[in-house]
């Protein structure tokens, strides 16, 4: 078919004029009415919320009776992730559900992983209290597929509540809502048979979670999982109460975007785009790589040191990550506005791996040191980033820290200042505190220069004393010739 060329044109004008009717609708903010969308714009303000965004490094611990079968069934290494093992059908559903009647882990010390954890430098923890399998570390009241049934018997979840808060460290508790034990879980709600069964399914989850916030109350909240499935999705307007109910018993409780869905069954970001939840939760074994990427939100990024596998496997498959890439990975995070959380899988018998011991250790001889770069440390609004590294902002106004990874072969590290703002000091945070020199070069850029013979073993911090100018800051930069 052959359309006259002046048709075409007066088509084209008119898809182009609706194209920007559509556009400025959009642009002048033309929602889709939400009962259960987000219920805020915005990051959180209050105390609570800037103690989480403070935290820069946390712990995540996977424990449960997957730990017993180590990732492996009659001599064969599981390639899934090791608390899936219930999943795969080497093992028998009767095998895995009855190991529980064997689980006891008679190393176990919830102080000594308090102890353990406050030398590595984390501020918080994320503790399993139930995954997928159903399997409850505390002695739940609607299920008697808890600790209480097992030989061990005690209150692993108490314990480990106690012992890290003692020592200083926020405990948030995991809950994976997806249940492979409860006779009421669907995947779907295909009939009314299935809601009404899984209508059983959210009163126990209710009555679970309420159970968990009354008997643990120091929480500072929770960490949501298996919340994928088609039947939760439809349950917006219940995922909306379930978290206004537990936030009215704990007050100032965090929540990440893993547990809702608006009544239109979208998840973490609701119709119009806003987070729902306190913060970003999918960032899951990947890291944003720019800050335009988390937007406005705060985020969170949990990580394995395997490549996947939260839960214990004996053999550690691919590549485990060092210490000094997990560090990297926490400058990073922190510098993009972020937490970085290291998963740890402990053994069935209730102690850690050696090479998860090690680890803790070496990350913890490092934030001992540069911890001022990490904790309460955020975005560098207008410090593009660097090649060397990574920027972060303190609390503390006219503070800025370099956490430096890759030494450049010239000994100096390239800074670009945000116009208005001057570098007054710079000093290495390391033995005799050195004071570095600064050269102010072209385009606004600034050398630190490093001592000659510097020669790092590790990631290091230079810490920058800057001072703000208003009159150089409305001043015209230099023009460019283009
Ligand atoms: C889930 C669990 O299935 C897993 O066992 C582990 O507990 C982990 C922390 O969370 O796995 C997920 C969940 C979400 C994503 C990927 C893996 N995701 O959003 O990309």
């Amino acid at each position: 078919m052959h359309i006259p060329k002046k048709y075409l044109n007066r088509h084209l004008l008119l898809v182009g004029m609706a194209a920007c009717w559509l556009g400025i609708a959009q642009s002048q903010g033309q929602q889709i009415p939400l009962k259960h969308g987000a219920h805020r714009s915005g990051p959180r303000t209050d105390a609570a919320m800037q103690t989480w965004r403070g935290y820069g490094l946390g712990q995540f611990i996977h424990w449960g009776v997957y730990a017993m079968l180590e990732g492996a069934y009659q001599g064969k290494n599981y390639a899934g992730a090791a608390e899936w093992i219930r999943a795969w059908k080497e093992v028998p559903n009767a095998v895995y559900d009855s190991l529980y009647t064997r689980f006891n882990p008679s190393a176990f010390n919830a102080r000594a992983w308090a102890a353990m954890a406050k030398q590595m430098g984390v501020r918080y923890l994320t503790f399993t209290t139930k995954h997928h399998d159903g399997f409850c570390l505390w002695p739940s009241a609607f299920t008697n597929y808890t600790i209480a049934n097992t030989p061990f018997k005690r209150d692993i979840v108490k314990e480990v509540v106690d012992a890290y808060t003692q020592a200083g460290i926020d405990v948030y508790l995991y809950f994976s809502v997806l249940d492979w034990n409860h006779p009421g879980w669907r995947y779907q709600l295909k009939n009314s048979n299935d809601s009404i069964a899984f209508n059983t399914f959210k009163q126990f989850t209710w009555n679970q979670l309420t159970e968990l916030a009354t008997r643990y109350p120091s929480i500072k909240g929770f960490w949501f999982d298996g919340t994928w499935d088609e039947s939760w999705k439809k349950s917006g307007p219940f995922t909306d109460s379930l978290e206004q109910h537990l936030k009215s018993l704990i007050p100032g409780l965090v929540i990440g975007s893993r547990l809702r869905a608006d009544e239109l069954g979208n998840r973490h970001k609701d119709a119009n785009g806003n987070l729902m939840g306190d913060y970003e939760q999918g960032w899951e074994r990947k890291i944003p790589d720019s800050r335009t990427a988390v937007g406005n939100n705060d985020w969170e990024c949990v990580m394995t040191i395997p490549e996947n596998g939260w839960g214990y496997a004996k053999k550690w498959m691919g590549h485990w990550k060092t210490p000094v890439e997990l560090l990297e990975m926490t400058a990073k995070c922190v510098s993009l506005g972020g937490n970085f959380v290291i998963n740890f899988g402990p053994m069935a018998n209730g102690a850690f791996r050696p090479e998860e011991e090690e680890t803790a250790a070496t990350i913890g001889r490092w934030m001992k040191q540069n911890h001022q770069a990490i904790y309460n440390s955020s975005w560098a609004s207008g410090w593009a980033k660097q090649d060397w590294g990574y920027i972060t902002q303190p609390r503390q106004p006219n503070k800025i820290n370099l956490i430096v990874f890759n030494v450049p072969v010239a000994k100096t590290l390239l800074v670009k200042p945000p116009k208005g703002t001057t570098i007054v000091k710079a000093t290495l945070m390391v033995a005799n505190k050195t004071a570095l020199t600064i050269k102010p070069v072209d385009y606004g850029e600034v050398q630190i220069i490093l001592p000659a013979k510097w020669n790092a073993a590790e990631p290091f911090v230079i810490e920058l004393q800057t001072e703000f100018n208003q009159k150089q800051n409305n001043a015209e930069g230099p023009k460019a010739n283009t």
